[in-house]
């Protein structure tokens, strides 16, 4: 017998308890398509240099936003806030691609106020950290690859204690809800030049965010 499939998400690994992971969720068309409202983004909002806080020490990755809100990081610390730190114009709205993949994948019933933007080249990393400047811990963090394959670190709630290993390919999607929302996590290294789809063989990873309670 022909077992008919429903008209659903394919199922996600679940990587531990609260971290989906929806390998190949975007076919490469769609990421193309995502590609061309990113740069539209970043030719309104130019990618920034986020700064450690106290020390101004740079960070490896660029970055910018899209949303009502935008996540930034200098001297002077880390917040949301409604305009880029150096044109200080507002971000630029949240492509209509991105609101319709929260939408699917998210399950949460308010749409995102953040997307950031974080751009790796080949020597990019983010340390283990934790996302806990939201006010709103309920809603889940939706994260998407584009771009070159990154080795991702995930562990639990503390920073001591295990780890393991992901790798995240262009076209994966992540959803870090419930037990994972605020799990230490990081990006190790990625594997220069692993997809075509982005310039200079570089990686695009987009987080979708809600910063505020319902
Ligand atoms: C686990 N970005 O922007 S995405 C970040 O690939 C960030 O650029 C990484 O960590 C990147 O804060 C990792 C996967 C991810 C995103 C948010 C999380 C994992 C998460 C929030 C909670 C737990
Ligand atoms: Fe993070």
């Amino acid at each position: 017998m022909t077992e008919v499939r429903a008209a659903e998400e394919p199922s996600p690994l679940e990587v531990q308890p609260g971290a989906l992971w929806y390998r190949g969720a975007i076919d490469r068309a769609g990421q193309e398509a995502l590609l061309a409202d990113i740069d539209r983004v970043l030719a309104e909002a130019p990618p920034f240099v986020p700064r450690m806080p106290r020390t101004g020490a740079p960070l490896s990755v660029r970055m910018s936003n899209c949303g009502p809100l935008g996540w930034i990081s200098d001297a002077a610390g880390y917040r949301y806030q409604a305009f880029h730190p150096d044109t200080r114009r507002p971000w630029p709205a949240m492509p209509d691609r991105l609101l319709a993949l929260w939408e699917r994948f998210a399950g949460y019933g308010a749409p995102p106020e953040a997307c950031l933007i974080n751009l790796y080249g080949p020597e990019a990393r983010m340390s283990l950290h934790q996302d806990r400047d939201e006010a709103d811990f309920a809603a889940p963090v939706l994260s998407i690859s584009l771009g070159a394959t990154a080795i991702f670190r995930l562990g639990g709630e503390t920073r001591r204690g295990p780890t393991r290993s992901v790798r995240l390919a262009s076209g994966d999607i992540f959803v870090l809800g419930g037990a994972s929302r605020l799990a230490f996590h990081g990006i190790d290294r990625i594997l220069a030049g692993s997809s075509t789809l982005v310039a200079d063989g570089g990686r695009i990873n987009l987080t979708l965010r809600r910063v505020t309670a319902i």
